[in-house]
């Protein structure tokens, strides 16, 4: 069961109220039970010496993401309010790498890469080059949601040349359509990504 190590990344994605509380704005069904999962994979994953990276969706008020502007989505992750806040029982040690996209209105999903509103390009978040320094060479995936920026971000380690994780107790998806979270868990085994539970053998 040995995921941890050195050369071994453990990303927590997106792991605040808006998608985590049920009064949040995105509220994502079930999200509170994986919480003590993914806190248990923390604790493996820093005694094994592996680094702990942390994302946030951290949006401005208008951005082409929010329906009022042309988007999908309800507010929510407004940065700097409650709903933005990592969910409280999270386990975050002080210090923690910190990776906020969306900031500057970017659109997308991936806690790799970003699109600018504008031009539409990729423009990397400071992930990459973290892990890089790091010498990290494997991320393990947890977090919300399956179907959005759990998907994007696995897929995204994948084309940047890491082996790549998703442990499916450990995330939980927003199922605009019934069963998306399924699927997304299907492509990424199709592309390669372990798929695999925190308690399989
Ligand atoms: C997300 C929808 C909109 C996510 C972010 O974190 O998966 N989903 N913004
Ligand atoms: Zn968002």
């Amino acid at each position: 069961m040995m995921r941890y190590g050195r050369g071994v990344a453990l990303l927590v994605v997106d792991v605040q109220n808006d998608f985590m509380d049920p009064r949040g704005t995105l509220a994502v069904a079930g999200a509170p039970l994986i919480v003590p999962v993914i806190n248990r994979e923390i604790a493996l994953a820093r005694d094994a010496g592996s680094l702990v990276a942390y994302s946030q969706d951290w949006h401005p008020k208008r951005t082409p993401h929010f329906a009022r502007d042309g988007g999908p989505w309800p507010m929510h992750c407004v940065h700097d309010t409650w709903g933005a806040e990592f969910f409280p029982t999270l386990d975050v040690p002080v210090g923690a790498p910190l990776v906020r996209k969306g900031t500057n209105g970017e659109d997308g999903y991936s806690a790799f890469t970003m699109r600018d509103a504008d031009t539409g390009g990729s423009v990397p978040t400071p992930l990459g080059m973290l892990f890089y320094e790091a010498g990290v060479e494997a991320v393990v995936v947890v977090g919300v949601a399956t179907d959005y920026c759990v998907k994007a971000s696995a897929l995204d380690a994948l084309h940047l040349g890491y082996s790549a994780t998703v442990l499916t107790d450990a995330v939980a998806a927003v199922n605009v359509a019934p069963g998306d979270g399924d699927r997304a868990l299907e492509e990424l085994a199709a592309e390669g990504v372990v798929v695999t539970s925190t308690i399989a053998r």
